[in-house]
C-alpha cells in the first residue's frame, strides 16, 4: 500500500509543486489520482471532504490524515521523509530566513504570476479570451519582482540562501508557466535571476522530471 494519495490534476502548477519535492526527494511510494478540473471533479462532494474549497493538490494517508495547500503539504513531505530541503530546526535564523524567502514567493512572486498563468493559460481551456490590462498590470509587478531577485542573488546562490530549498522549488511550476506564455525574458534578460533558474532546472531530478512531463503533454498534444 503507498504511504499516500496525491490528488492533483495534468497541468496544475500547484500539484507540480507536490510532485517536484517528491522528485527531488526521491520519493515514489505514493498514488498519484488525478482528477479533471474542466469536469468540475474537483466539487464533487467527495472531494470536498478531503479540501473543503474543492481544489487540488490533496495529500490523504492510509491512517486518514488530510492536508491541502501545496506549500504545506511540500513542508509536511519534506519533514516527514527527511528531504534535505529545510534549514535544520536549531538553525533559527536559517529558519526565519526560510520563511521569509517563502512569503516573499507567495506573496510578492506567485500572485502576479499566477494571475498571468490564468489570464493567458487556463482562460484558453475556458474558452474565454485574456484579459490584458490585468496581464499587463501582473507582468509589470513580476518584472518589479525579478528586479530586486537580481540583485539580491548576486549575493547568494538560492532564494533562501547558499542552499537550494523548497522554496527554490516553489518557484519553478509558475515560472515555465511564463516561459509557455511567452513571458520567458523575465528571466533570462536577468543575469543573476537566469543563472539562478539553470541551477535549479539543471538539478537531475528536477530535470528528468520537467522532461518526462514535457513528453506526456507532447505525446497527448496538450
Ligand atoms: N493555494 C493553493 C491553490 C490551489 C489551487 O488553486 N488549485 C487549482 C489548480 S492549480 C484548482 O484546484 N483549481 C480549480 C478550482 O479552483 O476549482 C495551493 O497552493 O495548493
Amino acid at each position: 500500500m503507498p504511504a499516500f494519495t496525491l490528488y492533483g490534476s495534468r497541468g496544475s502548477t500547484n500539484t507540480d509543486r507536490v510532485r517536484l519535492t517528491l522528485a527531488e526527494g526521491g520519493f515514489t511510494d505514493y498514488e498519484l489520482v488525478l482528477l479533471n478540473l474542466q469536469k468540475g471533479e474537483q466539487k464533487s462532494k467527495e472531494h470536498q471532504k478531503r479540501h473543503p474549497w474543492g481544489k487540488i493538490p490533496v495529500i490523504t494517508s492510509a491512517e486518514g490524515f488530510t492536508l491541502y495547500e501545496s506549500r504545506a503539504i511540500c513542508k509536511y513531505l519534506a519533514t516527514k521523509y527527511s528531504f534535505p530541503l529545510l534549514p535544520r530546526d536549531s538553525d533559527v535564523e536559517a529558519a526565519a530566513l526560510f520563511d521569509q524567502a517563502q512569503c516573499v514567493e507567495t506573496l510578492y512572486f506567485a500572485e502576479p504570476a499566477g494571475r498571468i498563468a490564468f489570464e493567458k493559460f487556463a482562460k484558453r481551456f475556458m474558452g474565454l479570451p485574456p484579459d490584458d490590462a490585468v496581464v499587463s498590470d501582473a507582468l509589470r509587478s513580476v518584472e518589479m519582482f525579478f528586479d530586486v531577485a537580481e540583485r539580491l542573488l548576486q549575493h547568494k546562490s538560492y532564494m533562501a540562501g547558499n542552499d537550494f530549498t523548497l522554496v527554490d522549488i516553489y518557484y519553478i511550476p509558475l515560472i515555465q508557466r511564463l516561459f509557455a506564455c511567452g513571458y520567458g525574458d523575465a528571466i533570462t534578460s536577468r543575469a543573476a535571476v537566469s543563472a539562478w533558474w539553470d541551477r535549479c532546472v539543471n538539478r537531475p531530478a528536477i530535470e528528468r522530471m520537467l522532461a518526462a512531463d514535457k513528453e506526456a503533454a507532447a505525446a497527448a498534444g496538450r
